[in-house]
């Protein structure tokens, strides 16, 4: 009989950790099962970040598209919350999870799940690479090592450990990379290159939606080396946003706008009401002006300084309002 194929498969809107996770945790299943079923899979496009990274590896084949779960056997990569996951993931069999995200899953069985808290999925990969025995290959270790650098913003997000580092460090010899902040900055000129794309493009990029009790907001990022031309497209993203918040029957979108040079964010943030976007300003002591947050220094993790406040702020509504 021939082997029911397993799809492992990333968040919606993939980031390259997302991809290149897949792709290394399907290869690692494949060699350990002396099988071919594992299939590396993604939810959507790849990023432009991620396009330069397979071509620099040489690397070109695209992990399988699929969008619905239904009837599938699944594994999950850097993720493992239903909104950023799979139509239907829950009719899906779901095998296994890998993630460094906060813990949001319940199956009615039990499956091997494993989540770190270290910056990203592939750092945990390379682990079960040494402790199964098998070895990493040299496009394998260049996609893994650009997903720490993508994740951590080589090492300047507080998301790093000293796990990442150690594992980068591992990784850099075997794809054999000589320069790694040379190549990282090639990486990153080729995600915040964003004059060939349009409004809708950049606010998709790297997006995440979120439950927050009840309370359905997006939240999305970009990473830029100065924020200048951001600023002379805003009328244009404000309004793609606000188009999306629409479409998808959101509260609110709340796009970062990452300064990784400089080592801030400012937010851009549209909502159904005023209210709700004073209220996500609130989260960080501030007001918003022409619905923007300026000057948030030294923020540049989405999952570990702007998820938590915005959060809090949701619940104390909730709890206000009971
Ligand atoms: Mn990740």
């Amino acid at each position: 009989m021939e082997d029911e194929k397993i799809y492992v498969v990333g968040h919606r809107n993939p980031d390259t950790d997302s991809i290149c996770s897949a792709i290394a945790y399907a290869y690692l299943k494949n060699k350990e099962e002396n099988t071919e079923k594992y299939i590396p899979a993604r939810q959507g496009k790849i990023n432009s970040e991620t396009h330069f990274i397979f071509k620099y590896f040489d690397y070109t084949i695209l992990p399988h598209l699929i969008q619905d779960a239904e009837g599938k056997k699944i594994i999950l990569v850097d993720h493992n919350e239903e909104d950023q996951s799979l139509k239907n993931i829950k009719k899906a069999d779901v095998l296994e999870v890998v993630d460094h995200h906060n813990v949001n899953f319940s199956l009615g069985k039990p499956i091997f799940f494993l989540a770190e808290p270290v910056g990203c999925t592939a750092t945990i990969i390379l682990d079960l690479f040494k402790s199964k025995n098998i070895t990493v290959p040299k496009h394998i270790a260049g996609l893994m090592v650009s997903s720490i650098i993508s994740d951590t913003l080589l090492f300047k997000s507080p998301v790093t450990t000293q796990k990442d580092r150690i594992a980068v460090e591992k990784l850099l010899k075997i794809a054999g990379i000589e320069n790694v902040k040379e190549y990282a900055f090639e990486m990153f000129s080729a995600k915040a290159r964003i004059d060939k794309k349009t409004a809708e493009e950049i606010i998709n990029c790297d997006l995440k939606e979120y439950d927050f009790n009840g309370v359905k907001v997006t939240i999305g990022q970009v990473e830029l080396f100065n924020l200048d031309k951001i600023y002379g497209r805003k009328d244009e993203i404000i309004a793609s946003m606000k188009k999306h918040i629409e479409c998808r029957e959101l509260k609110s979108f709340v796009l970062m706008l990452t300064n990784i040079d400089e080592e801030y964010s400012d937010l851009f943030i549209v909502a159904k009401k005023v209210c709700t976007i004073e209220r996500i300003a609130s989260a960080f002591g501030t007001q918003p002006q022409y619905n923007t947050v300026s000057n948030l220094e030294g923020v540049l993790s989405r999952k570990k300084q702007v998820v938590p406040p915005i959060q809090e702020v949701f619940l104390k509504k909730y709890s206000v309002n009971k």
